[in-house]
């Protein structure tokens, strides 16, 4: 008995250590100590010993079951942790491997020259004001001189969303607002969406940007106009840009001028691109309506101001030379990303 049990314990130790997987390990187990084990089966033979020999045969016995528990307790262990390892293994990052780019947006075309605008005024000290693109009728016409029957009520055909509420049509509205609120001296500017009734076509849309300007105070004169408009085009196009104004109409604004840019193709001389003119039309600008201030609360025996106002779509397009509109709102990826 005592050699089976030496046997057991040494064949144990070469078929754990051939073991390389926990399956055939665990068969292993039951194999060898199972309660239909060879050390069970071993042990069922006790009986047939003398009362002298059973102590010490039962000692060994135990050793021997101790050893095998331990023998494969270790060993699991052992195949448990090279388990680990190798799974650590194969989920290694290879960090030398280049990383996928994300896909960053960028600026629309329209939104950089704006902000360009912004930063310009900003540092002339004027600030930006913001205001609602659904409008009061009031707003967006009357208190611009621009009765419910005035003809130029026309040309700037909008949404009605009832009699007297509106899409705005131009971003004077919000300058309206500043008026009424704010006490001179003003100096605004209002970049934002308007609104006409307007047929899609390569110049035409019935959305597009403007940026409409406002300053009051003491004094102001159409030399502060025009040297303000002149800054804004050399900073945007150069500082041998020139300005010309030619004598207009509108409602708001007495005088008022249509504001040319010198064409950045001939420098003045004539050409195609300016139709021999040497300027192109850019804005409309004037002196302040006395009306228009007064309507809002502001003292016009006392304040005077200049307001002007550019649409962004066509700074845009003579900017990076784009011949039609539609491309700045069709979105399309492979015209939008030039301007990356
Ligand atoms: C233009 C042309 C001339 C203008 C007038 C005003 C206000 F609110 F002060 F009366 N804001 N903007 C104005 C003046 C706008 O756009 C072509």
């Amino acid at each position: 008995m005592k050699e089976q049990l030496k046997s057991i314990e040494e064949r144990a130790r070469e078929a754990v250590s051939a073991v390389t997987d926990l399956k055939a390990l665990d068969e292993l187990r039951v194999k060898l100590l199972g309660k239909k084990g060879e050390l069970t089966a071993i042990l069922k033979q006790m009986g047939k010993l003398s009362a002298e020999e059973r102590p010490a045969m039962g000692q060994l016995a135990n050793q021997v079951r101790s050893q095998l528990e331990t023998m494969i307790s270790d060993k699991t262990k052992a195949l448990q942790e090279a388990a680990q390892n190798a799974r650590l293994a194969a989920e290694t990052i290879d960090i030398t491997m280049p990383a996928k780019k994300p896909e960053t947006g960028h600026l629309h075309p329209l939104k950089i020259v704006e902000n360009e605008i912004r930063e310009i005024f900003l540092g002339m000290g004027f600030s930006i004001a913001d205001g609602p693109e659904v409008e009061y009728d009031y707003y967006n016409f009357e208190a611009l001189n621009l009765p419910p029957d005035h003809p130029a009520r026309d040309t700037q055909d909008t949404f009605y969303i009832t009699d007297n509420i509106l899409l705005r049509t131009q971003t004077s509205s919000v300058q309206v607002h500043v008026m009424e609120t704010q006490k001179p001296p003003i100096r605004v500017i209002s970049p934002g969406r308007v609104y006409r009734s307007d047929a899609v076509d390569a110049t035409h849309s019935p959305l597009f940007h403007q940026v409409e300007g406002l300053v009051i105070d003491k004094g102001i004169t159409m030399a502060d106009l025009k040297g303000t408009l002149e800054l804004l085009m050399q900073r945007l196009y150069g500082d041998d840009c020139k300005i010309r104004l030619r004598p207009h109409h509108f409602p708001f604004t007495e005088p008022s001028a249509e504001v040319d840019v010198m064409c950045f193709n001939c420098h003045g001389a004539g050409c195609r691109m300016c139709k021999n003119e040497g300027y192109i039309e850019l804005l409309g600008a004037g002196m302040v309506h006395p009306w228009v201030l007064e309507n809002s609360g502001i003292d016009s025996s006392v304040y005077s101001g200049f307001a002007f106002g550019l649409g962004l779509e066509r700074i845009v397009m003579r900017r990076y030379q784009i011949s039609d509109m539609r491309l700045l709102f069709e979105n399309d990826v492979r015209f939008l990303e030039q301007f990356r």
